[in-house]
């Protein structure tokens, strides 16, 4: 199919660099809070210093949008070792001579000049795959956007983490003018959940279902190629598991409670986040649990979880600009909340408020193929690892589609995972 005409390379280049800046200027609005001790200090084995995101962060710039697209030597040496992911696990982190303080800001600033700098001079309407659509432009947005979220579950842990004065952020307005409105208490009723109770199951058809992102928008190598996946039919989870459904499998089960949970000496529960303890809310989807955990209950339940292909047949029609995404709310909301975001099989909150954990492996579709890189998604492949689907309220809105995969390793809880299950029909 011809293509549509192309808007200018000039004002593609412009709104290239415009997300470029509002990306970065919600990395720091996250960090602003934080001084250069806890941006060093090392919260948890599982988790990097914040000041090794940020490095990693710039780093991964200067790789891919300096030295790669603009062929230019790297500012300091061989540093970029110290930022592989791969060969730094995140428990060595704390002890690298990474860039700290305020040689770290200097370099943040240093890269992003550079990458203006080949951004304009770079061809947009290239034939090589890396430029084509401005391809390595939306691979680094979504990279620092995803690294946003690695940088939240950190906040989690942080004693009195207060955001900067104005949150939460006004919705569907995410930071892009780069202004924040002030003078309203975060923790106040600002923002307007609108409470739909219950969490009955809604049916998706079986049949034939398409899967996968297509070539007309920009998606990770492991989202393609798009195909067709044969599905008996089967019921979902309105809503993600609330709290108190999950409370009362604590309960009845005697499992572990959920990571951040603990006694209010009464019976109940209380909730910590950036360390400030609140009653749990009982009508919020469950966070924080890991893929034992929401296998045990789905099991407890009589339901099962879904596979990765289930889920992404009943997400089909969601909207996700109607949906906790974003940090907007640094929460989640209740379930029921956003029902106009529903997808076409009436599934709600599909994408934003909990990623959601599936029953499938972390595997190649068919017709795989590794780009740009093999260390993004292909070295993970294999069964150490549970697809997760749909995005969190920490996630970046610009990263979800129905389509988009994460993965982790099924221990673990300190992302923003929960989930739904689903029965046979
Ligand atoms: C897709 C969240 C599993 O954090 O390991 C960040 C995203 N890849 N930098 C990860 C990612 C490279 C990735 N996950
Ligand atoms: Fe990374």
């Amino acid at each position: 199919m011809p293509k549509a005409p192309q808007v200018t390379s000039a004002s593609t280049k412009e709104a290239i660099a415009t997300r470029l800046e509002e990306a970065r200027e919600r990395t720091l609005l996250l960090l602003e809070p934080l001084d250069d001790e806890q941006l060093n200090r090392v919260y948890s084995p599982i988790l990097s210093p914040l000041a090794w995101d940020l490095g990693h962060i710039a780093n991964f710039e200067e790789l891919w949008l300096v030295q790669t697209i603009g062929g230019r030597e790297p500012l300091h040496g061989d540093l970029g070792r110290l930022y592989d992911a791969i060969e730094n696990p995140r428990k060595t982190r704390g002890s690298l001579p990474i860039l700290r303080d305020a040689e770290l800001r200097d370099y943040l600033e240093e890269v992003r000049e550079r990458t203006l700098e080949v951004l304009d001079e770079v061809d947009l309407d290239s034939e090589d795959a890396l430029l084509r659509d401005g391809f390595v432009y939306e691979l680094l947005l979504a990279h620092e956007h995803q690294h946003n979220e690695t940088m939240l579950q950190l906040l989690q842990m942080v004693e009195r983490y207060e955001p900067v004065e104005g949150w939460p952020l006004p919705p569907n307005d995410p930071a892009a003018s780069g202004r924040i409105r002030s003078g309203s208490d975060h923790r106040g009723p600002s923002v307007p959940w609108e409470h739909v109770a219950g969490s009955d199951m809604v049916l998706v058809e079986g049949g034939g279902h398409e899967v996968g992102a297509g070539s007309d928008r920009f998606s990770y190598d492991n989202e393609r190629p798009r195909h067709r996946v044969e599905l008996a039919p089967f019921w979902i989870d309105r809503t993600p598991v609330t709290n108190a459904a999950y409370a009362e499998f604590v309960e009845q089960s005697c499992v572990e409670p959920p990571m951040y949970w603990e006694r209010d000496g009464e019976g109940g529960w209380l909730r910590t986040a950036m360390g400030r303890s609140e009653p749990l809310a009982p009508d919020h989807p469950v966070i924080h649990v890991c893929w034992h955990e929401a296998d045990a209950y789905a099991r407890w339940a009589g339901k099962r979880l879904p596979t990765e292909a289930e889920w992404e047949a009943a997400c089909a029609g969601a909207d996700r600009e109607s949906a906790n995404l974003d940090q907007v709310a640094l929460g989640t909301a209740p379930a029921g909340t956003h029902a106009e975001g529903a997808s076409d099989c009436g599934a709600e909150q599909m994408l934003g408020d909990v990623w959601e954990w599936t029953a499938s492996d972390f595997e190649p579709y068919p017709g795989f193929e590794a780009f740009p890189y093999p260390e993004y998604s292909e070295v993970f492949f294999g069964d150490r690892y549970k697809v997760l689907r749909g995005g969190a309220w920490a996630t970046r809105r610009n990263v979800i589609r129905p389509s988009f995969r994460n993965w982790d390793l099924p221990e673990r809880r300190q992302i923003f995972a929960g989930f739904r299950c689903v029965e046979d029909a």
